[in-house]
């Protein structure tokens, strides 16, 4: 193998949820998958316009088969009627990204201050079930996207990966630890953008899987072709099991790039956005659920060992 390019293979569904799935409903994008006693649930960014105004929802999708998905028309994040401090958090919260750990599953979600421009700030959420969902605590200052828990403590401490910034500022991917998921230090440069192309303008994370050979971390990167429209790029890292802070491989070239119609033509042009991936050990298989041209949503997969192998050989 020596195109790492040709190791996913797009679901001949796809795109497996539309918005014609949700009422009133412009996107449904940017999905956080997770294992769920089984089923394979999906976080999704659904973006509706009210009162001529778009506002951007968690809503969840569950599925038996990773195919077909039952999709609840209410969203899960419903941050109105909140206490105190997150009475002040906006309605419109950007992609979330969910992991799971011991058990309960945690919610990374980037949200702006209601009525302020600066943000957007990182909320801590959690839910045991998928039908309740828990705000905990702000966790990062704006502005912060992408950031991701990794599922289990390293060394004793919690991990996560962040993407600081924001619209044009550079991004790059920071790690940083905390005993406890709330309190957050040691914060250092992970990796920055541009050691490919398809990356050349910003790379962010999702949240890391563990696997034999190291955590992978499946990432997006943005180039321009143009100098003025964006491309968004799925590829992916590996990280030392032991110790996160260090990169033991990365795919020189994209797993996916926009291609298909619903991929190259929606809201946004050109994006193929992962939040996550769900790896079947057992069956050496890698499912990435990922937003299409913030319209819609795909499924990518292809053998685990095989994007693994890519990164190691850096190819
Ligand atoms: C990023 C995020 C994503 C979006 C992508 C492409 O900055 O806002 O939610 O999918 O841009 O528009």
């Amino acid at each position: 193998m020596n195109d790492a390019t040709t190791i996913l293979k797009r679901h001949p569904k796809n795109p497996l949820i539309t918005p014609r799935d949700i009422k009133g409903a412009m996107a449904v994008f940017n999905p956080s998958p997770v294992d769920y006693n089984g089923k394979t649930v999906l976080v999704l960014s659904v973006y509706k316009f009210q009162h001529y105004s778009g506002t951007r929802g968690g809503y969840v999708a569950m599925s038996d088969d990773g195919v077909q998905f039952d999709i609840r028309q209410e969203p899960l994040i419903n941050l109105s009627h909140s206490p105190k401090p997150f009475d002040k958090l906006g309605q419109d919260i950007i992609d979330s990204r969910v992991t799971k750990i011991d058990g309960t599953y945690y919610f990374l979600t980037p949200v702006m201050l209601r009525g302020e421009e600066e943000g957007p700030l990182l909320l801590l959420g959690k839910t045991e079930d998928f039908e309740k969902y828990e705000p905990l605590e702000l966790v990062g200052t704006p502005t912060n996207r992408g950031a991701s828990l990794f599922p289990e403590k390293i060394g004793g401490k919690y991990y996560r990966l962040d993407r600081p910034g924001h619209r044009d500022d550079p991004a790059s991917i920071w790690i940083s630890s905390s005993p406890d998921l709330i309190h957050w230090g040691c914060c250092r440069l992970l990796l920055k953008p541009g050691y490919a192309v398809w990356n050349r303008m910003k790379i962010g994370p999702t949240p890391p899987i563990r696997t034999f050979e190291g955590w992978l971390v499946i990432v997006h990167g943005v180039f321009s072709w143009t100098g003025a429209d964006l491309s968004y790029y799925i590829g992916a890292i590996l990280l030392d099991l032991e110790d996160p802070t260090r990169i033991i491989g990365k795919t020189q070239s994209w797993l996916l790039a926009p291609e298909e119609p619903y991929e190259t033509s929606g809201m946004v042009d050109n994006v193929v956005f992962p939040c996550g991936a769900i790896a079947d050990i057992k069956d050496d298989q890698l499912r990435i659920y990922y937003g299409a041209a913030d319209t819609c949503i795909g499924l990518a997969s292809g053998p685990l060992s095989a994007v693994i192998e890519a990164c190691k050989r850096q190819i």
